[in-house]
């Protein structure tokens, strides 16, 4: 039984827990009260080197690669199981540790535990192919595990991306170093328990948790590790290309966004509306998929700026842990800072405050990181609040004269991980799709996935897809075996006379 009420959160390594080597630990703090939650284990290079080699070992000597794929399938399918008997418990601590409502966490763990159930079943659906060879030449193609897969994972849907990963990776017969962001460990740590429970091998599935510039970079990397699959900013990003290069290590990257969303004059507006502030206001904006750019044809403008302002100072900002919370706290007061300094800097530039901008007035939340859903009007998409990720509840309103402006406008960004578009034209809204770069379109509905549907992005938007079964092949290796059939023995010198 996972323990949701300890103030100390240990390592997991060989399904083992244990303190860091050093006995050094960080402090856990509710972004949302400032209050103390917990004393998480800091690992140090000694503990990745055991994790690196337990996963190692359960690979190399098959506790985990030797499993059949029906195995596989059952022990994902348990700790899936196990992950909804616990979906209350965990989803309070989540809310607790990033201040998120909890409402918005725990669709978060179902997403994840749904996302780890496609994956259970795929384990024994992972395919090759036979292709053309030449006559005499029979050929055909498996996919293998890459080996030891480190999964290096953002704060903000902690226990979500971690499944993300967790699923392909071990459908596909790899094992797993996970390394949560320091502010949300503890899901993660609980998580890995829970698969100890269920039945996995030792050395499968650890968990190393400490700062993300030490050991992060440290694991990644790791001459034991055959993959790197992260999910955080665009300029760790980096850092992380970095460490696998020198030896051409697998790597896949999930990495930031400004993706637009897309409001035509023929709009549904009672669609529109509430789908845009939806999906720049969920998650107080901390969403790598959040429709931070939101471009509006001329016609409608005003009456789309109006309507945008009063819907969202509507959203029920406050306590994490209350049920009809929308919108909780930001992950730290230092997080926040940042936010308030680029809604300065728009306002400077020109923008106007649709509504906002401000920290909320009740004094119950005057300790916390909390900050009201905030839109800027009359944007132009040259600002700095319209370029670069803010990753907080503020939205960049553009005009737009036209389709072509639209297309143009939306794509002129570094990023291209997602598009909104909101229009009754049916032909306009296949063929805008068609324009726009980025790795996901949606179309009158703000959802971005579903387990099954692929999720990545163009541009320095990342590098790979998860969620789908294209996640699968970026945790795979691809082999090409050749044969040969022919009667006569093969001899291409012409040896045998
Ligand atoms: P980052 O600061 O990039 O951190 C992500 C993870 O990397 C954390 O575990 C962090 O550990 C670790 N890390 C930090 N420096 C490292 C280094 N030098 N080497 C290896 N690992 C290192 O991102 P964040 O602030 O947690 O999350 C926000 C960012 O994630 C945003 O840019 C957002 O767009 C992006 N994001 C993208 C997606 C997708 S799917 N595209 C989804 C969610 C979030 P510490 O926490 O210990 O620093």
């Amino acid at each position: 039984m996972a323990d949701f009420d300890r103030t100390a959160y240990p390592l997991v390594i060989n399904n083992e827990s244990r303190p860091a080597s050093t006995g050094e630990t960080f402090a856990s703090v509710n972004p949302a009260t400032g209050e103390h939650l917990a004393d998480i284990a800091s690992a140090a290079p000694s503990d990745v080197d055991a994790a690196v080699a337990a996963a190692r070992a359960s690979f190399d000597g098959g506790g985990w690669a030797r499993t059949n794929p029906q195995k596989r399938t059952r022990l994902l399918f348990k700790l899936a199981d196990l992950l909804w008997a616990n979906l209350d418990a965990l989803a309070r601590l989540e809310a607790r540790e990033i201040g998120k409502a909890i409402s918005s966490v725990k669709a978060e763990i179902m997403q994840g535990a749904s996302e780890l159930e496609f994956f259970a079943g795929a384990a024994t659906k992972i395919r090759g192919e036979t292709n053309a060879a030449p006559h005499g030449f029979v050929n055909y193609t498996h996919r293998e595990a890459i080996g030891v897969c480190a999964l290096i994972v953002p704060w903000n849907y902690p226990l979500m991306t971690t499944l993300r990963k967790l699923g392909p990776a071990l459908a596909a017969g790899n094992t797993v170093v996970i390394k949560p962001a320091s502010q949300s460990a503890m899901s993660a740590i609980v998580m890995a328990e829970l698969a100890v429970e269920a039945g996995f091998p030792p050395g499968t599935i650890n968990v190393i948790t400490g700062a993300g510039s030490a050991i992060g970079g440290y694991l990644a990397a790791h001459p034991g590790v055959d993959k790197v699959s992260f999910t955080g900013s665009t300029e760790v990003g980096r850092h992380i290309l970095d460490a696998v290069r020198h030896d051409f290590r697998r790597v896949s990257l999930e990495l930031g966004g400004k993706s637009p969303a897309l409001v035509f004059a023929d709009a549904d507006l009672d669609a529109a509306v509430p789908g845009a502030v939806w999906s720049i206001f969920y998650s107080a904006g901390q969403s790598c998929e959040a429709r931070s750019r939101i471009l509006v044809e001329r016609p409608i403008y005003d009456d789309f700026v109006s309507r945008f302002a009063e819907q969202t100072a509507r959203l029920r900002v406050g306590d994490p842990l209350n049920p009809k919370t929308q919108v909780g706290a930001l992950i730290s007061v230092a997080h926040r800072a940042s936010v308030e300094a680029y809604v300065a800097d728009g306002l400077a530039e020109g923008a106007t405050l649709a509504v906002g901008g401000k920290r909320p007035d009740d004094p119950g939340l005057a300790s916390g990181a909390f900050l009201m859903p905030t839109a800027l009007a009359d944007c132009s998409n040259g600002m700095r609040v319209a370029r670069e990720e803010i990753f907080g509840p503020v939205a960049c309103i553009l005009p737009f004269e036209g389709e072509k402006e639209a297309i143009a406008v939306a794509n002129d960004s570094i990023y291209g991980l997602a598009a909104s578009l909101w229009t009754t034209d049916v032909a306009r809204a296949h063929r805008v799709a068609g324009a726009i770069k980025s790795g996901v379109v949606t179309i009158n509905q703000p959802f971005t996935v579903f387990p099954g549907t692929p999720f990545g992005g163009f541009k320095q938007s990342g590098w790979g897809r998860e969620v789908s079964l294209d996640a699968l092949d970026d945790f795979t290796e691809l082999k090409s075996v050749l044969v040969y059939a022919g009667a006569r023995p093969m001899d291409p010198f012409g040896l045998n006379g």
